[in-house]
């Protein structure tokens, strides 16, 4: 496995893959793909490991039993990279909405950056090709101001799909614990990195957001009306958990509320 990994979480995604694009990616000499194939019930697991098989060790494959959600996959993705030995992890979505060409970008410039988290970010600007349906777009923006009020951090994008990570002791006491959440666990892993329950955690200057070049809504979304209007909710819970752990001193007590 090599130094750094990126988690491609699938479920029933046999209709999307595009593994030419996958497999082109991986010849990039410094980057690993793991699969995590979620309990697929279509032609995904005999795709990826079709795929794989031609990757020349470049791709690997991580098939869990039953489906458990987008989160989890994504977090047992990044323990198996990480005990693997890989330095800089991340994910990024098996549509490919983040084109292969962004994501080998993205991993470049966290290794030439003093940074600890590396995130995509959906900013329509002259000159970029951000293609999204409006509705999306807004109700993305409604949710995005919500988790940055709720982290405290002035991030612009916490869903885009493309994230890395420094392997460090605050990234892995981070994905010590599933995530509550099933569709707002970016936002819940940001919330775990920042210094909470008297715990040390990244400064704001540890994180950096990079404007996409490209970056696109494939159809075929597996995020219905439903899943959204509790990603809301959840955003709410996570909000509340992150200033309650930020007012906790080193030791675990509780400022009184003045
Ligand atoms: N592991 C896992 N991944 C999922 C699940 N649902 C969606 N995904 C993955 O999450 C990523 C984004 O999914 P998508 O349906 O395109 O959602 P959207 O882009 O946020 O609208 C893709 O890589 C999907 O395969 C699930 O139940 N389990
Ligand atoms: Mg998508």
């Amino acid at each position: 496995m090599r130094e750094a990994v990126l988690i491609v979480p699938c479920f029933n995604e046999s209709a999307r893959l595009r593994e030419a694009e996958f497999l082109a990616l991986a010849r990039d000499a410094r980057l690993s793909l793991l699969f995590v194939d979620d309990g697929s019930t279509d032609r995904t697991a005999e795709r990826l490991e079709a795929l794989v098989g031609q990757s020349d060790g470049r791709a690997m494959l991580c098939r869990l039993a039953r489906n458990s959600g987008k989160a989890e996959a994504v977090r047992q993705g990044l323990l198996c990279a990480i005990g693997e030995g890989a330095t800089i992890v991340g994910y990024t979505d098996a549509d490919l909405s983040t084109p292969a060409g962004e994501l080998a970008r993205l991993v470049n410039e966290i290794r030439s950056r003093p940074v600890q988290v590396l995130m995509g970010s959906r900013v329509r600007l002259l000159g970029s090709e951000i293609t999204r349906r409006p509705v999306r777009h807004y109700l993305g923006r409604i949710f995005a101001t919500g988790a940055s009020l709720a982290l405290g951090l002035a991030a612009y994008d916490t869903q885009c799909g493309a994230k890395l990570f420094r392997v460090t002791p605050i990234l892995r006491a981070a994905l010590e614990r599933p995530f509550t959440s099933r569709w707002a666990f970016d936002v819940e892993l940001l919330g775990r990195l920042l210094p909470r329950d008297g715990r040390p955690g990244y400064a704001a200057e540890d994180f950096v957001e990079v404007p996409l070049l490209r970056w696109s809504d494939v159809k075929g979304s597996k995020l219905d009306a439903f899943a959204a209007a509790r990603a809301g909710l959840d955003l709410v819970r996570i909000a509340w958990g992150v200033r309650r752990g930020r007012r906790k001193r080193p030791g675990g007590s509780t400022p009184e509320a003045p």
